[in-house]
């Protein structure tokens, strides 16, 4: 057998590396974290936009070399911004109101795509050893196939962390073909879920680029490409360690005697129109119409982290948000009372979410489409450090439905459906809240974020001596 690359290639649109008043450092966040070991154990380079800043090629704590590929402003705008934010973003989640077409952000794409495979050819031949790269997400799905034409020896491994759409969907985009063949370039397209490749597998094979050999396999051009599902998870280990330690468990004693004699509702998100955080806020005003008894017995509490200011949709489902929560707030509100809901429009430090998770007695995950939606596993995570119950109320839209399928289930598009599914998730007999709990954290723990970066490393390494024997049998 041959050895499996022994270099490793990472490119994602921004390098995971953060400025702070002490210097950089290492990202935060189960990803991020992950790969610390996985890079770690190869001579690894990651590849990202600099975010317009000199980025060191070392930080602490990861062990990779970091090669920042500079946008300019203008970049930034139209690839960014434009066709990666507000094409790509909302189709890949089928939310097609919300889909906005430039033909300029596409040229732009495509130079800025060209841009990362360069930097990335030039990353190969700086080294020696053979090498394997890993590409991430919908901000480079023309990479693969650039990177081909500049160095046709590398394997690659492009995941996609967000949905694919079906056919119907994906076929309003001109560049649909284009797309697709930068996708099929590499040797392995891996998805969140089956569902979604099964939608790209679809696309591919009614576009006439690509034909079927076997379940996992397609023929695109003269090659072979593995479609596979590799869903993501989280470090479940860490979470549950941390959701344990003391500090959290000092903040959870405080938010229990603030919150006593109330059932709490937790919703955890960035503030996206992807996220369903309008459709809760209408479903949980609803509920409180509904039930009186429950006005003064429950409160909801919203996080939502600060996402694509620069785009006007964003600052409009900000303003929605911010309406919709102050109207119930107004309605619902006794004189000398506690209010209905508790909104946070910032992130907010480790302990304090994990807090939050452990003393939430239903996490209300909504999401209209997502790629997998972390939250959901975090929440579960936490409240089985601290031997909790907790509901999980989970969108059959967001792809962490395949697989926990223990968890509540709701359409966020169906408003009094949600609302009576707020009122079942608060009234689950507490027998039943452990079993479904207890499922759904061993289910979480066995496939954790290790797993998954397993399961992608191997599958590159795999193609790797794929093309070793394919190469030796032509010669
Ligand atoms: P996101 O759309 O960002 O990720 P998600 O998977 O839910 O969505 O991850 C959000 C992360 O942000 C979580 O780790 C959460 O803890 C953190 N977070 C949220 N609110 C916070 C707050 N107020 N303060 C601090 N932290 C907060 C994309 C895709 C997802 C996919 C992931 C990973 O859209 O579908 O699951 O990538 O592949």
């Amino acid at each position: 057998a041959h050895a499996p690359p022994t270099r490793l290639l990472v490119a994602s649109n921004r390098l995971p590396v953060t400025r702070t008043r002490a210097g950089w450092r290492r990202s935060d966040g189960g990803l991020v974290s992950a790969l610390v070991p996985v890079v770690g154990s190869r001579d690894a380079s990651w590849l990202g936009w600099d975010g317009g800043a000199a980025v060191p090629e070392r930080v602490r704590g990861l062990d990779a070399r970091l090669v920042g590929v500079a946008l300019s402003r203008t970049e930034v705008d139209a690839h960014y911004h434009g066709f990666a934010n507000r094409t790509l973003w909302p189709l890949l989640h089928g939310l097609v109101e919300h889909y906005a077409l430039e033909h300029r952000w596409w040229e732009c794409y495509r130079s800025v795509n060209g841009r990362f495979a360069a930097a990335l050819a030039d990353e190969v031949e700086r080294g020696d050893g053979p090498a394997g790269v890993w590409i991430h997400d919908y901000h480079l799905a023309l990479v693969p196939a650039r990177l081909r034409e500049l160095a046709p020896q590398v394997p690659s491994l492009f995941f996609l962390h967000v949905p694919f759409p079906p056919p119907e969907v994906w076929e309003r985009l001109p560049w649909g073909m284009q797309l697709l063949h930068g996708l099929l370039s590499a040797d392995v397209v891996a998805f969140q879920s089956r569902a979604f490749r099964d939608n790209m597998r679809a696309c591919a094979l009614q576009s006439g680029l690509a034909t079927p050999l076997d379940d996992e396999t397609v023929r695109h051009e003269d090659r072979t490409v593995r479609l596979v599902a590799h869903p993501i998870g989280i470090d479940a280990a860490r979470v549950e360690r941390e959701a344990a330690s003391p500090g959290v468990q000092a903040r959870l004693g405080a938010l229990r005697q603030r919150f006593a004699g109330r059932r709490v509702l937790l919703g955890v998100d960035r503030l996206d129109y992807t996220k369903g955080i309008l459709e809760r806020l209408r479903a949980f005003e609803l509920l409180l119409e509904q039930r009186r008894d429950l006005r003064s017995r429950v409160v909801l509490v919203q996080l939502a982290v600060p996402s694509r200011g620069d785009i006007r949709e964003y600052r409009d489902l900000r303003r929605a948000v911010e309406e919709s929560v102050g109207r119930i707030i107004g309605r619902f509100t006794e004189p000398g009372g506690d209010p209905p809901i508790h909104y946070i429009h910032r992130a907010i430090q480790n302990d304090r979410l994990l807090a939050l998770y452990r003393l939430a007695d239903v996490a209300v995950v909504t999401p209209l489409r997502d790629g997998m939606n972390l939250v959901a596993k975090e929440f579960v995570m936490a409240q089985a450090a601290g031997d909790g119950a907790g509901v999980l109320l989970l969108s059959e839209f967001a792809g962490a439905w395949e697989t926990m399928g223990r968890a509540l289930p709701c359409n966020p598009y169906h408003v009094e459906g949600l609302a009576g599914a707020l009122e079942l998730a608060l009234e689950l007999d507490p027998d039943d809240r452990k079993d479904r709990l207890d499922e759904l954290a061993a289910g979480v723990r066995a496939h954790d974020v290790h797993r998954w970066a397993a399961d992608e490393l191997g599958a590159l390494d795999a193609a790797g001596q794929q093309r070793l024997r394919v190469g030796r049998s032509s010669r």
